[in-house]
């Protein structure tokens, strides 16, 4: 239909000047014409060119007015010829914005004479602006003041109309001819594949997006930061458990029972299976004396230490649960230092809010060598922190029960520009190394974070449910590009 006509069109003509006047010379809508000029264009059977044109439309009021006339000769006409009428018998037989817009008018044009009673100042006046509106409507061209004037009046406003010129193209033909897309084995048996025009490869065509899985930011960030450790020569702990006994994960920290941590206000305990099953005995009994006792230059903590309590299962609070488990077997064998991280779930029975969920992803990591100070775990922090674009750190003197003397970690974030606490850290005490049988002076720095606490500054997310849970947007996870530790 169109095709035929534009197509048909230039067998005769050289060119199509405006597709808009075409347009309604053909009765044709003029949104076919462009969607067919564009591929016809595409193929360049035609060569068109863009044509723009500032056209002014009525705007609802405008149309009103073209309607119904202006507001002010509405408002004369209401005025008795003879006489006189009162304002609010005025106002009763006009629309409000009509009233309104008609006294400043026809006040303006010395219409009417508006006092508490209104009277005509003239016998007889014109609806210009009704006219104008109506030429403007049928496209006629009006002066430049009185297109000001009914602009100013927000009657008319631009409006800027795209069309195109049209001219025969290198492909021109008065029909279009049907391209090939395949070489099929038909074209080949019928030979017509000799008359047959084929389609352009287009190379830069981009193929369907292929579906494939995506990381979650999350795990990405985990990657980062396994590499750091790696690079550092730190060996990754086992964490496949997230199920624990409170013995590794409290006793054998040195965290006396009755720490509020232990009770199920923080902690998940098991219904079923609610107890474990082996501990290393011998151990254990260590564990119990240097809690009620100390010893290894101790007081211990004087109180009666319960098996029960310490055979409870649980949900790990924390991976330090798995620093321990592999302390204790690192200190069965002769003394070599050892580098260890982990990172993993770990569950809290927390209060959740924006930046907290019952579990997130503890980092840890720790360095178990002979003779270590709290400079080392200084200088290893720094190390370990700077590779991660936190250079600037601050240490805070903080409280563990299983580390001796401890720091929270903070550094200062160019981006945030604030101070962020960005960790905590300490010296596992003695009352839970010795008991596992290492040398005297063996000593344990560590120090543990958060995976999503970098991962949601990294990736803007402020609120934890939109990065982690039921709630993640699966968008977010196709989409998010890889952001780069370190790299602000
Ligand atoms: O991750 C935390 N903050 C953080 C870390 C990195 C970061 O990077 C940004 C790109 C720049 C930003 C922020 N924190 C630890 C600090 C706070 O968020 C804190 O409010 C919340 N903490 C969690 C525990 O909440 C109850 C973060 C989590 C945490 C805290 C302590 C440890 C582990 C995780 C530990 C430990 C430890 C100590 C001594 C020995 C062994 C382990």
């Amino acid at each position: 239909m169109a095709e035929d006509a534009i197509l048909g069109y230039l067998a005769a003509a050289e060119e199509i000047p405006d597709s808009g006047q075409f347009a309604s010379q053909h009765g044709l809508h003029h949104s076919d014409i462009v969607n067919v000029i564009k591929s016809l264009h595409g193929f360049r059977y035609i060569d068109a060119q863009d044509i723009k044109r500032e056209s002014w439309v009525l705007t609802d009021e405008g149309k009103k007015y073209a309607a119904e006339g202006s507001p002010e000769v509405q408002l004369f006409l209401a005025v008795p010829q003879e006489g006189s009428i009162s304002k609010d018998e005025l106002q009763k037989k006009l629309e409000p914005s009509v009233f309104k817009i008609g006294c400043s008018q026809a006040g303006k044009n010395k219409w009417v004479d508006m006092g508490k009673q209104v009277s005509r100042k003239v016998q007889h006046v014109e609806d210009k602006v009704k006219d104008l509106l109506i030429r403007v409507q049928n496209g006629e061209e009006i002066g430049k003041d009185d297109v000001n004037s009914l602009k100013a009046r927000k009657l008319i406003v631009a409006q800027t109309w795209k069309g195109y010129s049209v001219r025969k193209g290198p492909n021109y033909a008065p029909k279009r001819k049907k391209v090939a897309t395949d070489l099929t084995r038909e074209n080949l048996q019928r030979g017509d594949w000799k008359e047959l025009e084929f389609k352009e490869y287009n190379f830069n065509a981009k193929g369907p997006p292929s579906e494939s899985g995506h990381l979650h930011p999350l795990l990405k960030v985990k990657q980062q930061f396994k590499n750091i450790f790696v690079q550092m020569g730190f060996e990754e702990m086992p964490t496949n458990n997230f199920v624990e006994s409170s013995f590794w994960n409290f006793d054998a920290l040195f965290q006396p029972q009755q720490h509020p941590a232990r009770d199920s206000h923080d902690t998940f305990f098991l219904e079923a299976p609610s107890t474990t099953r082996e501990l290393p005995e011998d151990y254990v009994e260590l564990v119990k004396r240097v809690h009620e006792s100390g010893g290894y230059g101790s007081r211990g903590y004087m109180y009666d230490w319960k098996r029960e309590e310490a055979n409870k299962n649980l949900l790990r609070t924390h991976t330090t649960a798995v620093s321990t488990r592999m302390l204790y077997a690192l200190a069965k064998q002769p003394f070599a230092p050892k580098r260890y991280f982990s990172i993993d779930r770990v569950f809290r029975n927390e209060s959740v809010d924006r930046t907290h969920l019952a579990e997130f992803h503890q980092i840890e990591g720790l360095v178990c060598d002979r003779k270590l100070t709290l400079g080392d775990l200084i200088g290893v922090l720094d190390d370990f922190f700077s590779r991660l674009g936190m250079s600037k750190l601050r240490f805070k003197p903080a409280y563990n029960p299983y580390t001796e003397p401890s720091m929270e970690i903070f550094s200062y974030h160019e981006g945030l520009k604030k101070w962020v606490e960005i960790g905590n850290s300490g010296m596992f005490r003695p009352e839970m190394l010795l008991p596992m049988g290492f040398p005297e002076d063996v000593r344990v720095i560590a120090w543990g974070l958060s995976l999503e606490r970098p991962t949601m500054i990294l990736y803007g997310i402020d609120n934890i449910r939109d990065l982690f849970g039921h709630k993640v947007d699966l968008s977010l996870i196709k989409r998010n590009p890889i952001c780069r530790l370190g790299i602000n």
